[in-house]
């Protein structure tokens, strides 16, 4: 058993707790809705110049004195309410901390151009009803990730659903048509109904034109993701901070789950909150191995055990008592890849379960399906059949870069009835985060 302990990494952490809790769903704060594209325009030029100033101003700090940086980021840790100033400068001061000994992907985002990427990612922050003073150059960053994430869903999607729609009013062939484009982009049979019967309806009571009927299938699609999140107890994913948390991530074999733990861990640190992680996939050989790399490179401490067929829920057991001594806030558990027709394996899973109700009876747990959004529908069926052994909470998306099916997050949300938690939209270790289907219907049908 190692208990691999590193050093404290407090002056690591960045102060912005908001990486994990300021998602909106895009259905509050309309007040503060940009309603003209001049108006959005206008929105993004005042964010680009506020982004670009916070960014100059953290290249001056650097230039400062070591003993001057101390001072700055220990006061925007100690405040609670912290005016927006204080806290830019905070914040990029903390991830100044972060990059001076890391790798390039682990660098915090730098500000880019004013071009299309970024006047997009404004105006879907803006539309969501988020202040201009609240966003950060990591919301912009994530947003341009996403978009682009997404091409391959969105070229066939989008063309084709501009071709259907065409500039007439919808008809009754246009809604077939439409049906069969969302089927293809594996959206599900449940929510493809779902969606057009309430097209249908309107267009039995009024003439839609297309931006509208566009406008209606946006909402559908975003009720849909929303509904299984509204039925859960927390709109985002966060760790409760008065408990111990402990999140087990479970699927099939190469779906994606070491590396989204180890960016779960990242993000989690980046949030402020300490993070443990127990590496229960005692089958694969290297692992281990891979899930120490994704520790190191955030400064999280890992309990492992490398000896062949080493039993994964002790390895739990030692991570939980571990985890009780440090007052540790998260523990992310990484297990085996597993075929959901593999009865022993399976059962494994329940053990790992029996061992945390027994000794963290009061922890969160979220047991998190990790899916390939590449799979498609047969990630529906994984879904099923691991709910059928341990009670699934949520589902992680991962993959969405590069797959043309990431219409596959409504058919969990719709079929699976799950609430998406995270996306992954890339190898890096900031490619992932909270989900928003705001933010997921606009990225797939950006363009439109
Ligand atoms: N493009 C892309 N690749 C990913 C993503 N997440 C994971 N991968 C890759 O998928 C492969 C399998 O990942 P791994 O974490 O080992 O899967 P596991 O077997 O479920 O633990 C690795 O090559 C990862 O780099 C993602 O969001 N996008
Ligand atoms: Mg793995």
């Amino acid at each position: 058993m190692t208990y691999d302990s590193l050093p404290n990494h407090d002056e690591k952490k960045t102060n912005n707790n908001e990486i994990l809790s300021n998602i909106d769903d895009g259905n509050s704060g309309t007040n503060n809705k940009i309603s003209t594209e001049e108006d959005s325009l206008v929105w993004a030029r005042q964010l680009y110049a506020r982004l670009k100033a916070q960014h100059e101003s953290t290249l001056i700090i650097e230039k400062q004195p070591q003993n001057d940086i101390k001072q700055v980021n220990d006061t925007s840790y100690s405040q609670e309410t912290k005016s927006s100033n204080t806290q830019s400068i905070g914040l990029n001061n903390d991830e100044r901390n972060i990059n001076r000994s890391v790798s390039p992907d682990l660098k915090s985002p730098q500000i880019s151009q004013f071009d299309s990427d970024f006047t997009w990612s404004s105006e879907v922050l803006a539309a969501k009803g988020v202040k201009v003073d609240q966003v950060t150059i990591e919301d912009i960053d994530w947003l341009t990730r996403l978009r682009r994430g997404l091409q391959k869903t969105r070229q066939g999607l989008v063309s084709q659903l501009l071709d259907i729609l065409g500039d007439d009013p919808l008809t009754p062939e246009t809604i077939d048509d439409l049906e069969t484009l969302l089927l293809k982009a594996d959206v599900g049979v449940n929510a493809t109904d779902k969606v057009l019967s309430v097209l249908r309806q309107r267009m039995n009571e009024e003439i839609i034109d297309p931006t509208e009927g566009i406008q209606i299938l946006k909402n559908e699609l975003k009720n849909l993701l929303e509904e299984p999140i509204r039925e859960s107890s927390q709109k985002v994913l966060t760790p409760d901070k008065n408990r111990l948390n402990i999140w087990l991530l479970v699927g099939v074999n190469g779906v994606g789950k070491t590396t989204t733990l180890g960016k779960l861990a990242n993000l989690a640190v980046r949030s402020g909150y300490t993070v443990l992680i127990a590496a229960a996939d005692t089958f694969r050989a290297a692992a281990v191995q891979q899930i120490e790399v994704w520790g190191q490179r955030s400064h999280v401490p890992i309990i492992a055990n490398p000896s062949v067929n080493a039993d994964p829920a002790a390895v739990v057991f030692d991570a939980l008592n571990a985890a009780k001594a440090k007052g540790t806030n998260l523990v992310l558990v990484d297990t085996a890849g597993r075929l959901q027709t593999k009865h022993n394996l399976m059962e494994e899973l329940a053990k790992i379960r029996r061992v945390i109700d027994r000794l963290a009876p009061n922890a969160a747990v979220e047991s998190l399906l990790v899916l390939d959004a590449s799979q498609g529908q047969n990630g529906l069926y994984q879904a099923m059949a691991f709910a059928k052994t341990i009670p699934l909470t949520g589902v992680i998306l991962t993959k969405l870069d590069g797959s043309p099916r990431g219409g596959i997050a409504l058919a969990v949300a719709s079929e699976a009835k799950l609430p998406i938690r995270f996306i992954g939209a890339g190898e890096g270790i900031r490619d992932l985060h909270p989900f928003s289907s705001f933010e997921f219907v606009e990225a797939l049908l950006a363009g439109k």
